[in-house]
């Protein structure tokens, strides 16, 4: 433990410096602790020791200066986000829309290989790029029409563009990945500004997000994340954080059941592959660990739709569980579709099984107001200003945030009727 400080990481070091076994790298949560252990490896005339730090401030003897000199091999910039808190707070002063409730903002590894290929060490914001004297053209390739809740963000996404007066050329992807990967060619050949999309799934992308980025046109993802080696392939994801709406659906889930002996739970799946199943999974199983008494005893993808979650969910009765304590649906869709099939089973959704979704759309709201689903945790489709704001300061030389996380809720029974006041799907 040094503190963050350069001389309390020497001294450590240093005091330690005869029982340390052989080392080949040291990696400090700072540059200055870097720093002083590499003096104090020095004065022990240990040398060879690969030092990694992390902040990459600019200036002399700061970590882009420490590794320039070879002092350190390496440092991650972490943007102080000093000129970010400015701008979203005249945004909100004047009252603009689109603007997100958490940022991540980008940090980037600076090695000696990076600065001798110029690789930015700072955040600083370019010169403008927006196009002279026409609208902004932007390629959006939609994953499909699986769910009202994609039904509500294309519905979004286009009149956003068209409050902003950007051009859009919007290709749906029906489902389909090779859809989408065309729609995407299409729109390097008309050279648009810059391409959003929804990735159907996260794998599959790194070959024609390559060719986009060679051919100079930015990529934003809107709503799913994707899994490339390289994410200088894609300049900023907005979208909610997935995993925690996995989490909320389980604390709700063991709020209401602790008093439970066993929980048997019937989970059905979204898209297999997408990166909202995976990480509701992930999160959902994070917090029912601690629980031993709540039990997955089935699992299944119903790929987002109504019609899918239906049937899943009858086969799954029919299959001779010895009984069904509460769904956790990746989606309001399939929870309308499997309580459908609960029904014909003659069981009580709502009461005999307890029901938790996501989304939050207007269907959920409705089931919940007929007492056959419990709560909905949202999933805001809502990414339309987001998006255009984000494309315009892009526009506007900004460098955007990593990661914009839009704000959501969590929506029970009880309160259904006052929540679904005034919402927009
Ligand atoms: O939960 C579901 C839609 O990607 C977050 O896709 C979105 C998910 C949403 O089909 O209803």
């Amino acid at each position: 433990m040094a503190d963050w400080l350069r001389d309390r990481a020497e001294d450590e070091l240093t005091a330690r410096s005869g029982s340390l076994p052989g080392i080949d790298v040291v990696f400090a949560q700072n540059d200055a602790m870097a720093y002083g252990a590499w003096r104090a490896f020095q004065a022990a005339g240990r040398t060879g020791i690969k030092l990694i730090g992390i902040d990459g401030l600019p200036g002399p003897m700061g970590g882009i200066d420490l590794v320039r000199k070879g002092i350190l091999a390496a440092t991650f910039t972490c943007p102080t986000g000093g000129k970010e808190a400015v701008a979203y707070a005249v945004d909100l002063l004047s009252k603009k829309e689109g603007i997100p409730k958490k940022i991540y903002l980008r940090p980037r590894m600076v090695t000696a290989e990076s600065l001798k290929e110029g690789t930015p060490a700072s955040t600083t914001a370019p010169a403008a790029r927006a196009p002279l004297g026409r609208p902004i053209v932007l390629g959006f390739s939609q994953v499909g029409s699986e769910s009202e809740w994609r039904v509500a963000n294309t519905k979004s996404i286009k009149n956003a563009a068209a409050k902003a007066g950007i051009q859009l050329l919007f290709e749906d992807g029906r489902q389909r990945q090779e859809n989408q990967i065309a729609a995407i060619r299409s729109f390097i050949e008309r050279k648009v500004d810059i391409i959003a999309f929804s990735p159907v799934v996260e794998s599959g992308w790194d070959e024609v997000l390559r060719e986009a980025k060679d051919a100079g046109i930015p990529v934003i993802l809107s709503d799913r994340a994707v899994d490339v080696k390289d994410d200088t392939l894609w300049l900023s994801f907005m979208g909610s954080d997935f995993l925690e709406e996995g989490r909320r659906a389980a604390r709700w889930l063991v709020e209401a059941l602790k008093g439970e002996v066993s929980v048997h739970i019937v989970e059905l799946q979204g898209t297999i592959g997408s990166a909202p199943a995976i990480d509701r999974r992930i999160g959902f199983e994070e917090v029912i660990r601690d629980y031993p008494q709540f039990k997955i005893v089935a699992s299944e993808s119903g790929d987002f739709f109504k019609d899918q979650g239906y049937e899943v969910m009858k086969r799954i009765l029919a299959s001779g569980l010895p009984r069904v304590d509460a769904l956790f649906a990746h989606n309001d869709d399939m929870a309308i579709g499997a309580i459908q099939a609960l029904e014909e089973a003659g069981l009580k959704p709502g009461t005999e099984v307890k029901i938790v979704s996501i989304d939050a759309a207007h269907g959920a709201f409705m089931a919940m107001l007929a007492g056959k689903l419990n709560c909905t945790v949202e999933c805001n489709p809502l990414l339309g200003p987001q998006l255009m704001k984000a494309i315009q300061d892009y526009m506007a030389g900004t460098d955007l945030p990593i990661r914009m996380i839009t704000s959501e809720g969590v929506y029970t029974a009880e309160n259904a009727r006052r929540d679904m006041k005034g919402r927009e799907y």
